[in-house]
Protein backbone atom coordinates (compact mmCIF):
# COMPACT_ATOMS: atom_id res chain seq x y z
CA UNK A 1 0.00 0.00 0.00
CA UNK A 2 1.14 3.56 -0.67
CA UNK A 3 1.20 6.50 1.28
CA UNK A 4 0.35 9.67 -0.63
CA UNK A 5 3.42 12.14 -0.17
CA UNK A 6 2.39 15.33 2.80
CA UNK A 7 3.74 18.01 1.40
CA UNK A 8 3.54 22.16 2.32
CA UNK A 9 4.10 24.78 0.33
CA UNK A 10 7.17 27.02 0.97
CA UNK A 11 7.51 30.68 0.08
CA UNK A 12 11.05 30.64 -0.10
CA UNK A 13 13.90 32.03 2.19
CA UNK A 14 11.56 35.08 2.96
CA UNK A 15 8.96 33.01 3.97
CA UNK A 16 7.91 33.63 7.51
CA UNK A 17 6.69 30.03 8.21
CA UNK A 18 10.33 28.04 8.86
CA UNK A 19 11.75 24.79 7.10
CA UNK A 20 11.47 23.70 11.03
CA UNK A 21 8.12 24.36 11.07
CA UNK A 22 7.12 22.63 8.17
CA UNK A 23 8.94 19.45 9.60
CA UNK A 24 7.34 20.38 13.20
CA UNK A 25 4.18 20.12 11.35
CA UNK A 26 5.16 16.24 10.14
CA UNK A 27 5.48 17.06 6.53
CA UNK A 28 8.66 15.83 4.20
CA UNK A 29 8.17 17.48 1.45
CA UNK A 30 7.83 20.63 -0.06
CA UNK A 31 6.26 22.61 -2.78
CA UNK A 32 8.32 25.48 -4.12
CA UNK A 33 8.98 27.87 -6.67
CA UNK A 34 11.26 30.87 -7.65
CA UNK A 35 8.72 33.61 -6.97
CA UNK A 36 11.70 36.43 -6.96
CA UNK A 37 12.09 35.68 -10.76
CA UNK A 38 9.42 37.64 -13.36
CA UNK A 39 7.48 35.65 -15.36
CA UNK A 40 8.63 34.19 -18.24
CA UNK A 41 11.96 35.12 -16.83
CA UNK A 42 14.49 31.46 -17.45
CA UNK A 43 14.92 29.82 -14.22
CA UNK A 44 18.83 29.32 -13.96
CA UNK A 45 20.12 26.12 -12.70
CA UNK A 46 22.51 27.30 -9.87
CA UNK A 47 18.89 28.69 -8.24
CA UNK A 48 16.90 25.83 -8.81
CA UNK A 49 20.16 23.95 -7.10
CA UNK A 50 20.78 26.29 -4.95
CA UNK A 51 17.19 26.21 -3.62
CA UNK A 52 17.13 22.72 -3.55
CA UNK A 53 20.04 22.32 -1.46
CA UNK A 54 18.32 24.56 0.99
CA UNK A 55 15.78 22.26 1.34
CA UNK A 56 17.74 19.29 1.80
CA UNK A 57 20.17 20.16 4.05
CA UNK A 58 16.73 20.40 6.48
CA UNK A 59 15.92 16.58 4.99
CA UNK A 60 13.34 18.25 3.11
CA UNK A 61 12.76 16.69 -0.11
CA UNK A 62 11.02 19.86 -3.37
CA UNK A 63 8.63 17.50 -5.01
CA UNK A 64 6.53 19.34 -6.83
CA UNK A 65 7.01 23.29 -8.34
CA UNK A 66 4.23 25.92 -7.49
CA UNK A 67 4.04 27.13 -10.56
CA UNK A 68 6.25 27.85 -13.17
CA UNK A 69 3.81 30.76 -14.05
CA UNK A 70 2.49 31.21 -17.58
CA UNK A 71 3.73 34.52 -19.03
CA UNK A 72 0.72 36.37 -19.96
CA UNK A 73 1.99 36.58 -23.94
CA UNK A 74 0.94 33.15 -23.47
CA UNK A 75 -1.89 33.11 -22.57
CA UNK A 76 -2.64 36.11 -25.28
CA UNK A 77 -0.79 34.17 -28.15
CA UNK A 78 0.65 37.56 -28.72
CA UNK A 79 3.79 38.16 -30.94
CA UNK A 80 6.41 37.68 -27.97
CA UNK A 81 4.40 34.15 -27.18
CA UNK A 82 7.22 31.83 -29.13
CA UNK A 83 10.02 33.87 -26.86
CA UNK A 84 8.31 32.82 -23.89
CA UNK A 85 7.47 29.72 -24.97
CA UNK A 86 11.42 28.94 -25.40
CA UNK A 87 12.17 30.25 -22.23
CA UNK A 88 9.98 27.90 -20.64
CA UNK A 89 11.01 25.12 -22.07
CA UNK A 90 14.38 26.12 -20.79
CA UNK A 91 13.24 26.46 -17.21
CA UNK A 92 11.34 23.32 -18.03
CA UNK A 93 14.78 21.35 -18.88
CA UNK A 94 16.60 23.05 -16.30
CA UNK A 95 14.12 21.58 -13.68
CA UNK A 96 14.34 17.94 -15.16
CA UNK A 97 18.21 18.32 -14.76
CA UNK A 98 17.74 18.95 -11.16
CA UNK A 99 15.51 16.08 -10.82
CA UNK A 100 12.08 18.37 -10.29
CA UNK A 101 9.60 16.66 -12.58
CA UNK A 102 6.08 18.09 -11.73
CA UNK A 103 5.12 21.39 -12.43
CA UNK A 104 2.20 22.76 -11.32
CA UNK A 105 0.85 25.89 -13.31
CA UNK A 106 -3.10 27.67 -13.88
CA UNK A 107 -4.63 29.55 -17.36
CA UNK A 108 -5.94 32.12 -15.71
CA UNK A 109 -6.21 35.68 -16.86
CA UNK A 110 -4.17 37.98 -15.56
CA UNK A 111 -5.22 37.09 -11.78
CA UNK A 112 -4.55 33.93 -10.00
CA UNK A 113 -7.09 32.91 -7.27
CA UNK A 114 -9.43 35.88 -6.32
CA UNK A 115 -10.85 36.61 -2.84
CA UNK A 116 -13.06 39.75 -1.68
CA UNK A 117 -11.94 39.13 2.04
CA UNK A 118 -9.00 37.63 3.66
CA UNK A 119 -9.94 37.86 7.44
CA UNK A 120 -13.54 36.87 7.62
CA UNK A 121 -13.89 35.79 11.26
CA UNK A 122 -15.81 32.84 12.21
CA UNK A 123 -17.47 31.73 15.11
CA UNK A 124 -14.18 30.59 16.73
CA UNK A 125 -12.24 33.81 16.06
CA UNK A 126 -10.11 32.69 13.33
CA UNK A 127 -9.69 34.33 10.53
CA UNK A 128 -10.60 32.83 6.71
CA UNK A 129 -10.51 33.98 3.03
CA UNK A 130 -13.97 34.57 1.14
CA UNK A 131 -15.29 35.41 -1.66
CA UNK A 132 -18.39 37.20 -1.92
CA UNK A 133 -20.54 38.32 -5.20
CA UNK A 134 -21.83 41.65 -3.86
CA UNK A 135 -18.16 42.83 -2.83
CA UNK A 136 -16.93 41.58 -6.54
CA UNK A 137 -19.74 43.76 -8.24
CA UNK A 138 -18.84 46.63 -6.11
CA UNK A 139 -15.24 46.15 -7.27
CA UNK A 140 -16.64 45.46 -10.89
CA UNK A 141 -19.04 48.50 -10.80
CA UNK A 142 -17.53 51.22 -8.53
CA UNK A 143 -14.26 50.65 -8.34
CA UNK A 144 -13.13 49.24 -11.72
CA UNK A 145 -15.68 51.27 -13.68
CA UNK A 146 -15.87 48.60 -16.06
CA UNK A 147 -19.27 49.18 -18.89
CA UNK A 148 -20.42 46.14 -18.90
CA UNK A 149 -20.31 45.25 -15.33
CA UNK A 150 -24.32 45.95 -14.84
CA UNK A 151 -24.37 43.10 -17.50
CA UNK A 152 -22.69 40.74 -15.43
CA UNK A 153 -24.59 40.04 -12.37
CA UNK A 154 -28.11 39.25 -11.46
CA UNK A 155 -30.11 42.19 -10.75
CA UNK A 156 -30.37 41.65 -7.01
CA UNK A 157 -26.40 41.61 -6.54
CA UNK A 158 -26.37 44.96 -8.43
CA UNK A 159 -28.90 46.16 -6.18
CA UNK A 160 -27.62 44.93 -2.57
CA UNK A 161 -23.98 45.89 -4.32
CA UNK A 162 -25.47 49.60 -4.49
CA UNK A 163 -26.71 49.90 -1.27
CA UNK A 164 -23.32 48.24 0.30
CA UNK A 165 -21.09 50.76 -1.69
CA UNK A 166 -23.02 53.81 -0.28
CA UNK A 167 -21.98 52.59 2.91
CA UNK A 168 -18.51 52.11 2.41
CA UNK A 169 -15.76 54.68 3.48
CA UNK A 170 -12.25 55.07 1.52
CA UNK A 171 -10.63 52.98 3.70
CA UNK A 172 -12.95 49.87 2.88
CA UNK A 173 -12.84 50.62 -0.86
CA UNK A 174 -8.66 50.68 -0.85
CA UNK A 175 -9.63 47.32 1.30
CA UNK A 176 -10.97 45.58 -1.38
CA UNK A 177 -9.29 46.47 -4.27
CA UNK A 178 -6.55 45.67 -2.41
CA UNK A 179 -7.62 41.81 -2.02
CA UNK A 180 -9.17 41.53 -5.66
CA UNK A 181 -5.89 43.03 -7.01
CA UNK A 182 -3.41 40.55 -4.90
CA UNK A 183 -1.31 38.64 -6.76
CA UNK A 184 0.55 35.33 -5.24
CA UNK A 185 2.65 36.43 -1.94
CA UNK A 186 6.24 37.26 -3.08
CA UNK A 187 5.14 38.20 -6.91
CA UNK A 188 4.12 41.44 -8.38
CA UNK A 189 0.28 42.56 -7.44
CA UNK A 190 -1.36 43.71 -10.47
CA UNK A 191 -2.62 47.52 -10.85
CA UNK A 192 -6.36 48.31 -11.63
CA UNK A 193 -5.04 50.05 -15.19
CA UNK A 194 -3.12 46.86 -16.06
CA UNK A 195 -6.40 44.85 -15.27
CA UNK A 196 -8.68 47.04 -16.65
CA UNK A 197 -6.26 46.77 -20.46
CA UNK A 198 -6.18 42.97 -19.66
CA UNK A 199 -9.85 42.63 -19.76
CA UNK A 200 -10.26 44.30 -23.30
CA UNK A 201 -7.45 42.26 -24.74
CA UNK A 202 -9.40 38.90 -23.31
CA UNK A 203 -12.45 40.39 -24.48
CA UNK A 204 -11.33 39.69 -28.20
CA UNK A 205 -10.01 35.90 -27.06
CA UNK A 206 -12.50 34.95 -25.34
CA UNK A 207 -13.20 31.45 -24.30
CA UNK A 208 -12.60 29.40 -27.12
CA UNK A 209 -9.40 31.71 -28.57
CA UNK A 210 -8.00 31.22 -24.82
CA UNK A 211 -8.74 27.01 -24.61
CA UNK A 212 -6.76 27.97 -28.11
CA UNK A 213 -3.60 29.12 -26.78
CA UNK A 214 -3.70 27.09 -23.73
CA UNK A 215 -3.46 23.89 -26.28
CA UNK A 216 -1.05 25.66 -28.82
CA UNK A 217 1.43 26.13 -25.42
CA UNK A 218 1.23 22.24 -24.08
CA UNK A 219 1.63 21.39 -28.05
CA UNK A 220 4.53 23.56 -27.92
CA UNK A 221 6.31 21.68 -24.86
CA UNK A 222 4.74 18.20 -24.84
CA UNK A 223 8.20 17.18 -26.60
CA UNK A 224 10.23 18.94 -23.85
CA UNK A 225 7.85 17.60 -20.89
CA UNK A 226 8.11 13.96 -22.55
CA UNK A 227 11.88 13.98 -23.38
CA UNK A 228 12.76 15.22 -19.39
CA UNK A 229 10.17 13.45 -17.61
CA UNK A 230 8.08 16.35 -17.10
CA UNK A 231 4.80 16.28 -15.96
CA UNK A 232 2.30 19.34 -15.96
CA UNK A 233 -0.29 19.61 -13.92
CA UNK A 234 -3.11 22.28 -14.39
CA UNK A 235 -4.44 23.90 -11.67
CA UNK A 236 -7.92 24.87 -11.81
CA UNK A 237 -9.82 28.30 -12.27
CA UNK A 238 -10.69 30.13 -8.52
CA UNK A 239 -13.21 30.91 -8.38
CA UNK A 240 -14.58 28.26 -10.76
CA UNK A 241 -16.28 31.36 -12.61
CA UNK A 242 -15.66 33.51 -15.51
CA UNK A 243 -15.27 37.17 -13.57
CA UNK A 244 -14.46 40.51 -14.56
CA UNK A 245 -15.21 39.99 -18.17
CA UNK A 246 -12.43 37.53 -18.15
CA UNK A 247 -12.52 34.11 -19.89
CA UNK A 248 -12.00 30.89 -17.92
CA UNK A 249 -11.73 27.11 -19.34
CA UNK A 250 -10.28 24.95 -16.67
CA UNK A 251 -13.40 25.13 -14.29
CA UNK A 252 -16.11 21.96 -14.77
CA UNK A 253 -16.51 18.58 -15.81
CA UNK A 254 -16.45 19.83 -19.56
CA UNK A 255 -13.56 21.82 -19.76
CA UNK A 256 -11.19 18.76 -17.92
CA UNK A 257 -12.92 16.25 -21.29
CA UNK A 258 -11.54 18.96 -23.47
CA UNK A 259 -8.24 19.08 -21.96
CA UNK A 260 -7.86 15.29 -21.51
CA UNK A 261 -8.81 14.41 -25.31
CA UNK A 262 -6.88 18.07 -27.09
CA UNK A 263 -3.95 16.64 -25.42
CA UNK A 264 -3.85 13.19 -24.90
CA UNK A 265 -0.21 12.35 -23.56
CA UNK A 266 0.80 11.49 -20.22
CA UNK A 267 2.88 14.59 -19.32
CA UNK A 268 -0.74 16.36 -19.44
CA UNK A 269 -2.02 16.13 -16.10
CA UNK A 270 -3.74 18.12 -13.37
CA UNK A 271 -3.61 19.58 -10.34
CA UNK A 272 -7.20 18.21 -8.32
CA UNK A 273 -7.64 21.52 -6.20
CA UNK A 274 -10.75 20.33 -4.16
CA UNK A 275 -11.63 24.08 -2.36
CA UNK A 276 -11.61 25.68 -6.36
CA UNK A 277 -13.19 23.24 -8.20
CA UNK A 278 -15.53 22.48 -5.10
CA UNK A 279 -16.79 26.27 -5.37
CA UNK A 280 -19.50 26.15 -7.81
CA UNK A 281 -22.66 25.35 -7.46
CA UNK A 282 -22.69 22.52 -10.58
CA UNK A 283 -19.68 20.68 -10.00
CA UNK A 284 -19.47 16.93 -8.92
CA UNK A 285 -15.96 16.62 -7.69
CA UNK A 286 -16.22 13.09 -7.48
CA UNK A 287 -17.38 12.70 -11.49
CA UNK A 288 -14.03 14.89 -12.06
CA UNK A 289 -11.95 12.90 -10.36
CA UNK A 290 -13.14 9.41 -11.98
CA UNK A 291 -12.52 10.97 -15.15
CA UNK A 292 -8.99 12.67 -14.74
CA UNK A 293 -7.88 10.43 -11.89
CA UNK A 294 -5.08 8.38 -14.24
CA UNK A 295 -3.80 11.92 -14.73
CA UNK A 296 -4.15 13.45 -11.61
CA UNK A 297 -0.35 14.22 -10.46
CA UNK A 298 -0.56 16.74 -7.62
CA UNK A 299 -3.80 17.38 -4.74
CA UNK A 300 -4.78 20.17 -3.25
CA UNK A 301 -7.28 19.41 -0.11
CA UNK A 302 -9.00 22.52 0.95
CA UNK A 303 -12.43 23.09 2.09
CA UNK A 304 -15.47 25.54 1.41
CA UNK A 305 -18.83 26.41 2.54
CA UNK A 306 -20.99 28.45 -0.32
CA UNK A 307 -24.55 29.65 -0.38
CA UNK A 308 -26.97 29.73 -2.71
CA UNK A 309 -25.71 32.53 -4.62
CA UNK A 310 -22.10 30.88 -4.67
CA UNK A 311 -20.18 33.28 -2.03
CA UNK A 312 -17.95 31.24 0.13
CA UNK A 313 -15.74 30.85 2.16
CA UNK A 314 -12.92 28.71 3.07
CA UNK A 315 -13.97 26.06 5.88
CA UNK A 316 -12.28 23.69 7.57
CA UNK A 317 -10.89 20.60 5.71
CA UNK A 318 -13.03 18.05 6.96
CA UNK A 319 -15.73 20.04 7.37
CA UNK A 320 -17.56 22.02 4.69
CA UNK A 321 -19.21 21.12 1.00
CA UNK A 322 -16.27 19.58 -0.14
CA UNK A 323 -17.40 15.53 0.63
CA UNK A 324 -13.70 15.21 2.16
CA UNK A 325 -14.07 11.81 3.38
CA UNK A 326 -15.07 10.13 -0.39
CA UNK A 327 -12.25 12.41 -2.22
CA UNK A 328 -9.71 11.06 0.27
CA UNK A 329 -11.02 7.49 -0.29
CA UNK A 330 -11.19 7.84 -4.32
CA UNK A 331 -7.42 9.50 -3.79
CA UNK A 332 -5.84 6.97 -1.94
CA UNK A 333 -7.72 3.97 -3.89
CA UNK A 334 -5.93 5.89 -7.03
CA UNK A 335 -2.58 6.22 -4.93
CA UNK A 336 -2.20 1.89 -5.06
CA UNK A 337 -2.19 1.42 -8.90
CA UNK A 338 0.89 4.06 -9.08
CA UNK A 339 4.45 4.09 -9.26
CA UNK A 340 4.94 7.06 -7.79
CA UNK A 341 3.10 8.48 -4.76
CA UNK A 342 0.92 11.02 -5.35
CA UNK A 343 1.68 14.12 -3.58
CA UNK A 344 -0.94 15.94 -1.65
CA UNK A 345 -1.02 19.53 0.49
CA UNK A 346 -3.20 21.15 2.68
CA UNK A 347 -4.14 24.37 0.01
CA UNK A 348 -5.02 27.11 2.59
CA UNK A 349 -5.40 26.81 6.28
CA UNK A 350 -7.47 29.14 8.93
CA UNK A 351 -5.60 32.10 10.55
CA UNK A 352 -5.42 31.25 14.06
CA UNK A 353 -4.34 30.53 17.98
CA UNK A 354 -0.66 32.47 17.70
CA UNK A 355 -0.77 33.61 13.96
CA UNK A 356 -3.43 35.86 14.52
CA UNK A 357 -1.22 37.97 16.17
CA UNK A 358 1.09 37.79 13.23
CA UNK A 359 1.39 38.67 9.31
CA UNK A 360 0.67 35.85 7.44
CA UNK A 361 0.40 35.25 3.87
CA UNK A 362 -3.45 34.96 3.13
CA UNK A 363 -4.15 31.55 3.18
CA UNK A 364 -0.71 30.18 4.10
CA UNK A 365 -0.24 30.79 8.14
CA UNK A 366 1.69 28.22 9.80
CA UNK A 367 -0.88 26.76 12.33
CA UNK A 368 -4.16 26.37 9.91
CA UNK A 369 -1.58 24.42 7.67
CA UNK A 370 -0.68 22.13 10.49
CA UNK A 371 -4.36 21.61 12.09
CA UNK A 372 -5.43 20.57 8.02
CA UNK A 373 -2.50 18.97 7.51
CA UNK A 374 -3.00 16.67 10.57
CA UNK A 375 -6.73 16.02 9.90
CA UNK A 376 -5.83 14.97 6.63
CA UNK A 377 -3.42 12.33 7.28
CA UNK A 378 -5.54 10.75 9.84
CA UNK A 379 -8.06 10.75 7.42
CA UNK A 380 -6.32 8.39 4.98
CA UNK A 381 -4.76 6.61 7.89
CA UNK A 382 -8.15 6.34 8.68
CA UNK A 383 -8.91 4.57 5.63
CA UNK A 384 -5.90 2.59 4.53
CA UNK A 385 -6.21 0.52 8.83
CA UNK A 386 -4.20 0.00 11.14
CA UNK A 387 -0.88 -1.65 8.99
CA UNK A 388 -0.38 1.50 7.95
CA UNK A 389 0.23 3.38 10.99
CA UNK A 390 4.22 3.43 10.73
C1 LIG B 1 -3.02 28.12 -5.03
C2 LIG B 1 -2.88 28.84 -6.35
O1 LIG B 1 -3.10 29.59 -3.25
C3 LIG B 1 -3.75 28.93 -4.04
O2 LIG B 1 -4.96 28.88 -4.08
O3 LIG B 1 -3.69 26.93 -5.17
O4 LIG B 1 -2.40 30.10 -6.15
C4 LIG B 1 -1.96 28.08 -7.25
O5 LIG B 1 -0.67 28.13 -6.72
C5 LIG B 1 -1.84 28.58 -8.64
O6 LIG B 1 -3.05 28.94 -9.16
C6 LIG B 1 -1.21 27.50 -9.49
O7 LIG B 1 -0.68 28.07 -10.62
MN1 LIG C 1 -5.35 25.13 -5.07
Amino acid sequence: MNKLIQSWRWYGPQDSVTLQDIKQAGAKDVVTALHHRAHGDIWPIEEIQARKKILEEEGLNWCVVESVPVHEAIKTNSTEAAHYIDNYKQTLRNLAACGIKTVCYNFMPVLDWTRTQLDLELENGAKALSFNWIDLAIFDRYILQREEAVNSFPENILSLAEARYHTMDATALEDLQRVVLMGIPNEKDISLADLAHSITVYKKIGEDGLRKNLVLFLQAIADVCTENGILMTIHPDDPPYPILGLPRIMRCYADYEFLMQAINSPFNGFCFCTGSLGAAIENNLLNIFELIKSRIYFAHLRNIKKDALGNFYEADHLNGDVAMYEIMAALVAENQVRKVAIPFRPDHGHQLLDDLHKTTNPGYSAIGRLRGLAELRGLELGILGSKYAN
